[in-house]
């Protein structure tokens, strides 16, 4: 894996309804993010949190059941950017959200540099809804669609025309809550998804391996894009849309250490810590103890 790696915080909470996720990158560092990289890569670059435009009071809801829409292509449009640009340099990304609306822009700057772009998707949702299927209206419920050239026109086509990756370069892990017309896009997609009944009946270990061998032979590069949610809540409680019955503290930390032993892993982000909702920053340390498991942390 990469040594050479760059930090970008992104304090956004307008992808989805409950305030506090815009405070997750600085839960993160508290946690100390930035040190545990430290630790075990050679060259940290923390590029610091980019600026996210504050919805006007005075804004009226358009016609598109996509709330927060032009702020939410505002801050993608510039994370795009500064992830395009820290590839140009040869370093790793590193992302901190925020919610997973924050993904619409990761992949869009990412994919730019690959021409098969691998994605593991861990989460408790599918974030595969449109303004057609969604049932909120929440832009964090529709990234890895937007991304599948699927939804509002202006995030398709953010930092350069989409579709940005292909149906069959992505693995869903911890999926537990799905909408109608996400199932129904998996099932016409052929996405590949290990529900929470396959970690159950398989076990992390074969699920993992069967994901870093499937994507392994299809790709150039994999992005993680980690949503805390995909954890059980029980162990982390600092999210906006918990889910019962997720993926444990071990089977996570095994699932991070099986991708640093593969070395597949070209940029990750991690999503949806939400201080507010936490208990003394239980979810912001998960989320650091992963980070240490993904990039390479022994003994644990
Ligand atoms: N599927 C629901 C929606 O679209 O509103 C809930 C989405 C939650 C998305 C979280 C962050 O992963
Ligand atoms: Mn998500
Ligand atoms: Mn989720
Ligand atoms: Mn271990």
């Amino acid at each position: 894996m990469n040594n050479k790696m760059s930090v970008i915080g992104v304090p956004m909470d307008l992808g989805q309804s409950r305030r506090g996720v815009d405070m997750g990158p600085s839960a993160m560092r508290y946690a100390g993010a930035i040190e545990k990289l430290q630790s075990l890569k050679e060259d940290i670059h923390d590029l610091g949190d980019i600026a996210i435009e504050r919805p006007d009071s005075q804004q009226e809801q358009d016609d598109t059941n996509l709330k927060n829409l032009p702020q939410v292509i505002k801050a993608n449009e510039e994370l795009a950017s500064l992830v395009d640009g820290v590839i140009e340099k040869g370093r790793f990304p590193v992302i901190l959200g925020g919610d997973h609306s924050i993904a619409i822009g990761s992949l869009a700057g990412i994919s730019r540099h690959y021409n098969d772009l691998g994605v593991i998707w861990y989460d408790a949702h599918g974030d595969l809804n449109s303004g057609e299927t969604s049932p909120s209206g929440n832009i964090h419920g529709m990234p890895l669609a937007v991304s599948l050239g699927i939804g509002h026109d202006k995030l398709i086509n953010l930092h350069g025309d989409g579709p940005k990756i292909k149906a069959e370069n992505i693995v869903i892990v911890g999926a537990r809550s799905l909408d109608p017309g996400e199932r129904e896009l998996i099932r016409e997609r052929g996405i590949k998804v290990f529900t929470m009944h396959e970690i159950d009946r398989m076990g992390m270990p074969k699920v993992m391996e069967e994901t870093i061998n499937y994507l392994k032979e299809r790709t150039d590069g994999i992005h993680l894009s980690l949503d805390l949610d995909g954890l059980d809540p029980s162990e982390a409680p600092g999210v906006g849309t918990p889910v019962i019955g997720g993926m444990t503290y071990r089977e996570s930390h095994l699932a991070m250490e099986m991708l640093a032993e593969s070395g597949v892993i070209t940029s990750a982000e991690f999503v949806e810590v939400n201080p507010i909702l936490d208990e003394k920053n239980k979810t912001g340390e998960m989320a650091v103890g992963l980070m240490g498991s993904l990039f390479g942390e022994k003994l644990k």
